[in-house]
Order: C-alpha cells, then sequence, then structure tokens
C-alpha cells in the first residue's frame, strides 16, 4: 500500500467508526425520549428508526422475521406511499392521518401503502422487549368495555384469529368513544373512511402470514399469544390517554 492510500485508508476507517459512534449515541437517545415521554399519536410518512435489536422480542417475534419485515415489506410501504403522495399532490410534511381519514378520496395504490405504512409505524411502537401490564385509565376502560383483561385478549384473539387472509386486529376508540375490538383485510385501518368499524386504533396486530410464518408457520394462535409477551402497554396507556 502507498502512503498516500494507506493515509487516506486510515481517515476513512476513522470516519467510519466515528459514525458508529454517532449513531449508537443517537439510537440512545430516541430510546430514552421514546420510554420517558407521552407517545406522539401523530404518524409521519419517514419511517423512524427501530428502537430495539430485530432479536430484542425473542422468542416471542425471531430476529430474521423481524429483520424482513422491517427493511423488506415496511420500507417499501413507506417507499411506495411517497411515490402515490407525489403523483396524487399530497404534502408529505402534513400528517398522514389526514389522508387515512379521507382514503376513498385517492388510489387504491394510495390506499394500500398509507395504510401499510401507517399500520406498521404503530405496531413496531407497540411492542417492547420489556414485560409491561396494563395500568391507569386504559386498564379500566379494558374492564369496563369486556369485563377483564382475559375476557378482552381473548375477543382480541378472536378477532386476530378469524381475520380470514391478510389483515389487522385493532383495539380502538370508535367515533361514539368506546373501546372496542375490530379487524381490518390488507392494510386497511379504523381511521379509514372506507374502515367498517371507524375510530383512532390503540394498536393493532400484523396478522398476515409475513409477520409470523418463519417461525409459527401455520400457527396463527401461537403467534397472537406471543403478542402479549411483547405488547408495550405503557406506549398503549400513553395512547389511549391522547385520543
Ligand atoms: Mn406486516
Amino acid at each position: 500500500m502507498k502512503k498516500t492510500s494507506r493515509r487516506k485508508f486510515i481517515i476513512s476507517s476513522a470516519a467510519v467508526t466515528a459514525g458508529s459512534i454517532i449513531a449508537a449515541s443517537s439510537i440512545n437517545k430516541l430510546f430514552a425520549a421514546e420510554t420517558s415521554t407521552t407517545a406522539a399519536n401523530a404518524i409521519s410518512f419517514d419511517q423512524q428508526p427501530l428502537i430495539y435489536a430485530y432479536n430484542a422480542l425473542e422468542p416471542s417475534i425471531d430476529a430474521m422475521t423481524m429483520e424482513i419485515h422491517y427493511t423488506k415489506h415496511a420500507a417499501a410501504y413507506c417507499k411506495n406511499v411517497k411515490e402515490a403522495a407525489a403523483a396524487e399532490g399530497v404534502d408529505i410534511k402534513k400528517p398522514i392521518e389526514e389522508v387515512l381519514k379521507n382514503i376513498s378520496k385517492y388510489s387504491v395504490k394510495m390506499r394500500n401503502n398509507a395504510g401499510g405504512h401507517y399500520n406498521h409505524e404503530l405496531f413496531w411502537r407497540t411492542l417492547s422487549p420489556k414485560a409491561t401490564q396494563p395500568s391507569g385509565k386504559l386498564a379500566d376502560a379494558i374492564t369496563k368495555s369486556f369485563g377483564s383483561l382475559d375476557e378482552f385478549k381473548k375477543q382480541f384473539g378472536d378477532a386476530a384469529k378469524s381475520r380470514f387472509g391478510s389483515g389487522w386486529a385493532w383495539l380502538l376508540v370508535n367515533n361514539d368513544k368506546k373501546l372496542v375490538i375490530s379487524s381490518t383485510p390488507n392494510q386497511d385501518n379504523p381511521l379509514m373512511d372506507v374502515a367498517e368499524v371507524k375510530g383512532t386504533p390503540v394498536f393493532g396486530l400484523d396478522v398476515w402470514e409475513h409477520a409470523y410464518y418463519l417461525k409459527y408457520q401455520n400457527k396463527r394462535a401461537d403467534y397472537i399469544d406471543a403478542f402479549w409477551k411483547v405488547l408495550n402497554w405503557d406506549f398503549a396507556g400513553e395512547r389511549f390517554d391522547a385520543i
């Protein structure tokens, strides 16, 4: 190696190291912000960094599923919703919720990808490696609406299991301000004006096969049971309080 190129190599190695340190500290800052402040209910058109590692949710959700789901499926929804926004004159600085609430006025591409992007951004935040329990107003509302936490989990699980093909199960506050369960096909969600049950989601569970097939194959029920172990009830409670 010539002297000049060796120098270049040393400089670029140092830059890579510095870059890695910066990236790690930003992730830590982001994690601190997410866990110490109230949940922001608005979701942007950008894909946000995951605040935990791909393997952090094991054994409930495996690392390879998380990596493919986040870097391929969800990244594609993000790319495609931006394309649809550019084609249909949507300002991507505005909250995506405004588009979802009027989704019947947009293309099928917008419906599938605005829904796909929003649903996944919410889903990643809904999961946590830390075990949590329902508390506060959300815990009270669940007991009042469903009788008990176990009965709520049973009804939510039934909605998730009985969704034929691909879709999502939701806990939402409907337009009458009641806490209810619903499920939607494909990448639809309760914010959409085309949804059967309309309202604001507290959390959703992705029951597309890509969300569980590598680990659970045809056993969707086992994946649903595992979801309760990684559901971030603290985040769900903050969202509920803000609705
Ligand atoms: Mn998915």
